[in-house]
């Protein structure tokens, strides 16, 4: 819709029966965009010749020259059918999962969506993805089978298989979305069957029959795509045509006296016609009858088709005066049968009208918004709607209504920011004003002042502007409405009101994680203020990145993909710093654990009976060399005694078993629920769990002791006293200290008595050290993953004297145990366990006044904890874990080969090869390092010339299994791996490189055997 037309487009909003808000998904390259240029050329604003070519939405450079959309961007249009005008607001949205988050954002504010499908690739992942998230949204979605030109030009199927290929891609999807149905179901039947408990005597085998019952009862016909109920469009957007059967039923009814609701029934499915008896049947394939779909639709799209392609003339006339249509000169002359073709067909079958009434009829307008989905949207968190306050329920009604009366409230979702140059602003265009407009301007301004001093005698009005925005209004009121100065309020996505009773929507679902990052610096030092504030605005802008400054200063980007991090920087470059920068290489995100002792060596034999090689064994040991002051018992217990003697920890490191790191991670929330309930009670603030994340925790809590089960782990579940890193982590701190009571299951113990508050406080050091171990392992100072700590001793003396709780106070310390400290050496910064022998003696003589001089006792338990910790990893197996990929690939058959070659190269692994059905393409599933994963999509691009394009999710994490630490230690693994092996050995090169990169040492010989270096000529 043109500039010109905005005050329609006002009068068009004030009805909302009449506005349809969609958005357009699909996999990558499907088609979006081009079937968005399609419908925008429907109203004049690009010619219909360009539409296809111009992809009007891609608005960006990049966009265009990669030909893949990046931002989803929006545009409304007009569209008018049966005396009704409808005002179409739609959004084309990106297919690349690096940029899945722009789906997310644009299906929370659609009432329902157009699904491409390409014909010849069918479902595709991304296919699934965003049916599934406009499904969770709770969005309708219509389905647009596109590129069927693909079908006839390409593949040179015939009708008939050209047929059977879209019904099984009709089937494929329908599957797709009864899963989603059927999980659904179950879902909210469980829900019901855990809020209202069957009544006591109830029959057990009653309950498995209601069970099932509940899939049977509820309806979900209408759930599915199917041409027959008329939300399904079979097109070729590149040509411009698209219909669905009602065109042809409502033709055909004329043509063949039929009427037309039979047609429509008939016209999809195995149904033909008998001419003669004017009577359709049900098809019997055997006699090779063809059904109507065929026989009056497809037949006449092929021999058009043909009709072009073989260039016969005279043909083409003949089509073309039947279908009573007229082609301009230039078109019937051109030589490209692609021209004549879309020249054709786009006016034989519009693709903007069979989408658009689609759309119209089939879509949801605001107005019909489901409570489900409104109540959905209120209740964040673990919320139940019943549970909110009578003023936020009664929104609802507001909601259902969609009043655009003065009483309304005004509720705005911000789900995604777009950046728009300030210059393009309206009241930065720059114009010249007319006398008369200076006069009114005058007016308006003295009008306004007056309003404003009116006001300020008012209480402050609510909703946005009380957060110091002003809202700009237009003077004549008519003009599209705005509200300035939110930049410093929203970061990513907000929901603001006119009433104070609105709770924020809930959080956008996004389905990718962030994962690639690099470290970025400007060019030029002194521009850092303008890349600080680059990245400020680049965070706003993308829903998906994050910005972080590290320990060391870095400002680091975390993005979801090669492609997304590409688009990020010249974001960036071009738009938010306007810099140079430079970028480091991808820093790749690893994870530390340990395993169990392996049973068999390198060369795969036993443990245990070989000889060993006695020189190279002692490099392992070097590596392991615990400091004088531990004690490291044989099974891996380590004892370490805090540098003022006052408390002995001893710690021991298991490896957790797999599904319950796995858990451990799933319920992260449900973990992070807890620690906040603890943490403010704690603090002396009343909080309470909903019954739901009550259940949740106990539902935990019941699956983490089924998996901790067996003799090794008795009682371990009740005596977890932290998670780490950062209290929710995928690790545990188990205290097996005989007056342990405050696990975290228990919560705070309320009115405790001062010794177990003392405890508290003391435990917290303890639990801190803990954090702090998770947080950085001793391979490379990456997070650990999968580790129990268990705390089996800790002896403290002084728990409750007072000279000790003097000790934790810095400003208590006596003269005499200042004057004995070396300056700096606070608790904090000191390594525990390496005191001097001098400094023990002095200690064990003279406690407490001159324990003071190893600074506050939570300090040093801290760094002791710690120390322990990390000592306790270093005794057991350590192992690398990497981050993987899943990825998809789609390939044609002959360039399978050289797509293996590249996977392999990178250490990648197939997990599944299938045949797509009617094609001779391959869809190959395969996990891959992400440290393996740069270049890999150009790679493979390059090398199958275009034909492959993979799309990379991540995953997981996963171990790796060789030892970073390994050297030969038999006379076997010796002769076979040489003496140093490092050739082999990956995990070893990813640690050094983060060692490297992050300015630790590294045990690497540079010089291996030095010789004098000779000149030879000179000393010849
Ligand atoms: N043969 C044929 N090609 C088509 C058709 N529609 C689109 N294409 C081509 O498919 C390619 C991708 O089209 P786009 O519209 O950019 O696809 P998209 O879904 O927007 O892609 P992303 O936004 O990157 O996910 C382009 O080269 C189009 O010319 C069609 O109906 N038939
Ligand atoms: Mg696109």
């Amino acid at each position: 819709m043109g500039p010109h037309s905005l005050e329609k487009m006002v009068q068009l909003q004030r009805n909302p029966a009449n506005v349809r808000n969609i958005c357009v998904l699909a996999h990558v390259d499907h088609g979006k965009t081009t079937l968005a240029d399609c419908l925008i050329s429907s109203n004049g604003i690009i010619s219909s010749r360009l539409a296809g070519k111009l992809r009007y939405m891609d608005s960006r450079e990049d966009e265009q020259i990669r030909g893949i959309t990046m931002k989803s961007s929006a545009i409304s249009l007009h569209y008018a059918q049966g005396g009704e005008e409808y005002l179409i607001n739609l959004i084309d949205s990106p297919g690349h999962v690096d940029f899945s988050s722009e789906v997310s954002t644009a299906v929370r504010i659609c009432d329902g969506c157009i699904i491409v499908v390409d014909a010849v690739e069918g479902v595709c992942p991304q296919t699934q993805a965003v049916l599934r998230q406009a499904w969770l949204e709770n969005i309708r979605p219509v389905l647009v089978i596109n590129k069927i030109d693909r079908l006839i030009v390409e593949l040179k199927f015939t009708p008939q298989e050209a047929y059977s290929h879209l019904k099984n891609i009709l089937e494929q999807i329908n599957a797709l979305t009864g899963t989603l149905f059927t999980s659904k179901v179950l879902e909210e039947r469980a829900e019901r069957e855990s809020e209202a408990p069957g009544t006591p005597g109830a029959d057990p085998a009653e309950q498995v029959y209601d069970w099932s019952a509940g899939l049977e009862d509820t309806d979900d016909s209408h759930l599915y795509f199917s041409p027959d109920q008329g939300n399904v469009v079979f097109a070729s957007a590149i040509d411009g045509w698209g219909f669905g059967i009602e065109h042809f039923a409502q033709i055909y009814s004329q043509k063949i006296g039929i009427k037309k609701e039979v047609l429509l029934k008939t016209l999809w499915g195995d149904y033909y016609i008998n001419m003669k008896a004017r009577k359709i049947m049900k098809a019997d394939q055997a006699k090779g009858k063809k059904p109507l779909f065929v026989q009056l639709i497809l037949e006449n799209l092929w021999s058009l088709y043909d009709a072009v392609l073989k260039k016969d003339k005279e043909k083409i006339e003949k089509i073309v005066t039947s279908l009573g249509l007229k082609i301009g000169a230039r078109e019937a002359r051109h030589s490209d049968p692609k021209v004549q073709v879309s020249a054709i067909c786009s006016q034989w079958l519009p693709i903007s009208q069979a989408v658009l009434a689609m759309v119209c009829q089939k879509l949801p307008s605001p107005l019909d918004i489901t409570p489900e989905r409104v109540e959905r949207l209120l209740c964040s968190g673990s919320q139940t709607f019943d549970s909110l306050p009578p003023e936020t329920q009664a929104l609802k009604a507001a909601f259902m209504k969609c009043g655009s009366d003065e009483t309304a409230p005004v509720i705005i979702f911000v789900s995604k920011m777009f950046a728009v140059d300030a210059k393009a602003l309206p009241q930065n265009r720059p114009r010249p004003l007319t006398q008369e407009e200076i006069v009114q301007r005058r007016e308006q301004a003295r009008q306004r002042h007056a309003e404003r001093l009116a006001a300020a005698q008012d209480p402050a009005p609510a909703g946005p502007t009380a957060d110091g925005s002003t809202p700009e209004t237009s003077p004549e009121g008519e003009e599209p409405k705005g509200i300035g100065g939110l930049q410093d309020f929203v970061l990513k996505s907000a929901t603001l009101c006119s009433v104070p009773s609105c709770p924020p929507f809930i959080p956008l679902g996004f389905e990718a994680t962030p994962i690639v990052r690099v470290a970025i610096e400007p060019k030029h030092p002194s521009e850092m203020p303008q890349l600080i504030r680059g990245m400020k605005l680049l965070n706003q802008a993308d829903p998906c990145v994050q910005i972080l400054i590290q320990e060391t200063g870095e400002h680091v980007l975390v993005t979801a993909g090669e492609i997304h991090l590409q688009r990020c920087l010249d974001d960036l470059r071009e738009r938010f710093a306007k810099i140079e920068i430079s970028v480091s290489e991808p820093i790749i995100p690893f994870r530390e654990t340990i395993t169990k002792p392996p049973r068999v060596d390198m060369v795969n034999e036993e443990i245990g009976r070989q000889q060993k090689v006695a020189v190279i064994h002692q490099a392992r040991d070097d590596h392991g060399r615990v400091p004088e002051g531990v004690q490291v018992d044989a099974d891996g217990l380590v004892t370490m005694t805090t540098p003022n003697k006052l408390a002995t920890l001893s710690v021991r490191a298991v490896p957790l078993p797999e599904e319950v790191t796995r858990l451990l991670e799933e319920n992260n929330d449900v973990i992070r629920s807890m620690e906040q309930l603890t943490s403010s009670l704690n603090e002396g603030r009343s909080a309470q769990l909903t019954q739901r994340t009550q259940e949740r925790i106990l539902e935990f809590k019941g699956k983490l002791e089924q998996h901790l089960a067996g003799r090794k782990w008795r009682d371990t579940v009740d005596q977890i006293w932290s998670f780490g890193p950062r209290k929710c982590g995928p690790n545990i701190l188990v205290n097996k200290s005989a007056d342990f009571r405050s696990s975290v299951w228990a919560g705070p113990a309320g009115a405790a008595t001062q010794e177990a508050s003392r405890y508290r406080d003391v435990g917290n050091s303890i639990v801190s050290g803990f954090q702090l171990a998770t947080l950085a392992g001793p391979m490379c100072e990456e997070p650990l993953t999968g580790v129990c700590f268990v705390l089996e001793r800790w002896d403290q003396s002084k728990f409750e004297e007072p000279g000790a709780s003097e000790s934790r106070d810095p400003g208590g310390e006596g003269p005499g145990g200042a004057a004995s400290c070396a300056p700096g050496d606070g608790g904090e910064g000191r390594r525990g366990g390496h005191p001097e022998p001098g400094e023990r003696r002095a200690a064990q003589k003279a406690e407490p006044a001159l324990a003071d001089c190893y600074g506050p006792l939570s300090g040093q338990l801290i760094a002791t904890m710690k120390e322990a910790c990390r000592y306790a990893l270093q005794v057991k197996p350590q192992r690398l874990m990497a981050a993987m990929y899943t990825c998809d690939i789609m390939a044609a058959s002959d360039v399978l080969g050289r797509v293996y070659a590249v996977l392999s190269k990178r250490e990648g692994r197939v997990l599944q090869e299938e045949m797509k059905e009617g094609t001779d393409m391959f869809i190959i599933k395969a996990a891959l390092p992400v440290a393996e994963s740069f270049g890999f999509a150009d790679e493979i691009r390059k090398r199958t010339s275009g034909l492959a394009s993979p799309q990379l999710i991540f995953s997981h994490w996963e171990v790796i299994p060789s030892d970073p630490f390994w050297v030969p230690t038999t006379e076997e693994e010796y002769l076979h791996f040489g003496e140093k092996a490092d050739s082999e050995n990956q995990a070893r090169k990813y640690m050094n490189a983060v060692r490297r990169r992050k300015g630790l040492s590294v045990e690497e010989k540079i010089v291996e055997h030095a010789e004098k270096q000779r000149t030879l000529g000179k000393n010849k």
